[in-house]
């Protein structure tokens, strides 16, 4: 299947009823809902998240992108389920101990989500046991987030505390973090910015 483009574009406009609609009309006729999400859905919010870091759109914009996205995804994901569909990777995601901002973070989980991925989300304040919890439920990249430069040295002892271990792979990002102080803490990778998260998190599974 092509792209459907009035799909692509009802999830750019934020349209959750069309999106809806047309995702119901794909499978009614016929179409594998993998190729749904691979052909439309995904390009759809990969387009945003590039226009969102070039700067053509803002938190908004991606916000309602991404809630049109969600009407297909809740059409698509149970039948991808009922498949045995595989995610690309499951993702844990948490702003880190001490620090409560989540708006970035939680662009990032949405764009993620959008590129395929299985993401949980863990919130704020996320302490080292709330991450070891998630790598215990079967995450295999874990995305740390922080925004306070008094925060930011919590990642380290996240990472510090898997150390040793190769079934889990790190991204950083967040306003106070620089890809030199990913590397000096052991990050496999550093996402600038929510579209950048994606291919920082690509990367690691390279
Ligand atoms: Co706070 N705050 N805040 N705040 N706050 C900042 C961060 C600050 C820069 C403001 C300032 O002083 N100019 C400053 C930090 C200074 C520093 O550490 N150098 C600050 C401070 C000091 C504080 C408090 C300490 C204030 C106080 O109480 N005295 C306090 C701390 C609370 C705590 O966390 N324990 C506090 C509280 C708050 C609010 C609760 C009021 C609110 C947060 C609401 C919320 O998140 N639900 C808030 C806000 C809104 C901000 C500002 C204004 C905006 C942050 C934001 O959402 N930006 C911020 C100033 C600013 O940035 N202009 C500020 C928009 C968002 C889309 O960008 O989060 O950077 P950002 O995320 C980007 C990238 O960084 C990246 O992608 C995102 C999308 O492009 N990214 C990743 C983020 N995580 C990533 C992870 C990745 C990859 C990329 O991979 C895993």
């Amino acid at each position: 299947m092509a792209r459907n483009q009035e799909l692509f574009e009802a999830v750019q406009n934020g349209d959750r009823k069309l999106v809806g609609d047309l995702v119901q009309q794909e499978i009614d006729r016929g179409t594998d809902p993998a190729n749904v999400l691979d052909e439309s859905l995904i390009p759809a919010m990969g387009d945003i998240g590039q226009k969102f870091s070039r700067g053509e759109i803002y938190v908004p914009g991606m916000l309602v992108a991404a809630r049109a996205m969600q009407a297909g995804l809740d059409t698509i994901e149970p039948l991808l389920a009922q498949a045995g569909h595989k995610p690309r990777a499951k993702i844990a995601i948490g702003t880190v101990k001490g620090d409560l901002h989540d708006i970035g973070k939680n662009l990032v989980a949405i764009m993620l989500k959008g590129a395929g991925f299985q993401v949980e989300d863990l919130g704020v304040d996320c302490s080292v046991e709330r991450f070891e919890e998630a790598v215990a439920g079967g995450a295999e990249i874990l995305c740390l987030s922080a925004l306070l430069t008094t925060t930011m040295s919590y990642m380290r002892d996240v990472i510090s505390h898997f150390q040793g271990r190769n079934d889990v792979r790190f991204v950083v990002g967040g306003a106070p973090v620089t890809p030199r102080y990913a590397q000096e803490i052991g990050a496999h990778a550093y996402g600038e910015d929510a579209n950048d998260a994606v291919r920082a998190v690509e990367e690691c599974l390279q």
